[in-house]
């Protein structure tokens, strides 16, 4: 009989030590790599064995319900796009409520959500670290007369820490690392099943061109939008590695972990880059990391290698931040 590891949700094997789902014995619940990075934060990078479009086709044959769960910083047309895909009913649920600005209300984010990417689906935003709103997929479920569930989403949106949630301990295993759960797994609560998906992958994340920040990125505390004007001939140096000049004089808000290295710098020449056109009032989303609101129209020369985590939006704050 096939045995899947409870942490991650990959098939366990005790004969090759060097590939995926290994245990010295198969009466082992987790496997070698879950147990590492439980237990010794051991990160390593493993292969999600299905792509976005066979988990969407998988789940959408299965005609269950879908909470599908938006990390707050990683709001782009590539995550509502895969929300879209998911034929079936579904509820969108905006995660990490707990590093979001106390500024912004729960209400602006979900009209965005709603005018910007017609979104007619109940929208509600959650934390994992807070015990009122961790309950919204239950709720849901019983409201909603359903047994069994889907939760999916973009790699590191917060699905197996909030089924974790649901179980008051840590079943599944959790991390900042991307790619942490690997296959479906089914988590049983009372006569639900909910079952835990392996994260969707992005077209570019940061994190796989600068492994430093798998870490900073990781937001924990409530974020502080940094604000600074931006005189003509100043860069933006993220991380000393991503550099973004051009602005011209211009007022910027950065949404990031707070870990993040910020500087700003006067003439910086840079040599291998790509040009971006942003128009008034809007957010630079570099994915895997969060976004930068630009006031004014303006084209940016940013960093070449990084060219592909980057995309505009329009502004999720709209007239907010003039007010
Ligand atoms: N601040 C904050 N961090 C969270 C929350 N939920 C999850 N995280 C963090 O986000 C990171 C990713 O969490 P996971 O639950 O592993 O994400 P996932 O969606 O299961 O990721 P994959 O398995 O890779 O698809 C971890 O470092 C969590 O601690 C939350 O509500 N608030
Ligand atoms: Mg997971």
């Amino acid at each position: 009989m096939v045995k899947k590891c409870l942490g991650c949700g990959v098939t366990l094997q005790n004969i090759d030590k060097e590939k995926i789902g290994y245990v010295p014995d198969l009466k082992f619940k987790i496997c070698m790599r879950c147990h590492r990075l439980r237990h010794y934060g051991e990160l390593k990078k493993e292969l999600v064995s299905k792509d976005n479009d066979t988990i969407i086709k998988i789940i959408n044959n299965n005609k269950k319900h879908v909470f599908f769960l938006i990390d707050f910083l990683n709001i782009s047309n590539e995550v509502i796009d895969t929300y879209k895909k998911f034929r079936y009913t579904k509820t969108l649920l905006v995660t990490k409520k707990d590093i979001i600005p106390r500024s912004i209300k729960d209400s602006s984010i979900i009209d965005y959500l709603r005018n910007n990417y017609q979104i007619n689906e109940d929208i509600y935003l959650v934390s994992a670290k807070d015990s009122k709103n961790k309950n919204i997929i239950i709720k849901e479920m019983i409201n909603k007369s359903l047994n069994s569930c889907y939760i999916v989403g973009y790699t590191n949106s917060g699905k197996s820490t909030l089924i974790n949630t649901l179980l008051d301990e840590k079943v599944i295993t959790e991390s900042f690392l991307p790619d942490t759960t690997l296959d479906f797994l089914n988590i049983k609560i009372d006569n639900l099943v909910i079952t835990d998906t392996p994260g969707f992958k992005y077209k570019k994340n940061i994190m796989d061109i600068n492994n430093s920040l798998i870490k900073k990125a990781n937001c924990k505390k409530i974020i502080k939008p940094i604000t600074y004007q931006m005189k003509d001939n100043t860069s933006l140096l993220i991380e000393n590695d991503l550099v973004i000049n051009n602005f011209g004089g211009n007022s910027i808000t950065i949404y990031f972990s707070n870990d993040i290295n910020l500087e700003r710098r006067y003439n910086y020449d840079l040599e291998d880059f790509s040009i971006i056109h942003v128009p008034d009032n809007t957010d630079l989303v570099i994915t895997g990391l969060g976004f930068i609101n630009i006031k004014k129209a303006c084209n940016l020369k940013v960093s070449k290698k990084y060219f592909d985590t980057i995309s505009i939006r329009v502004s999720l704050f709209g007239g907010l931040n003039n007010e």
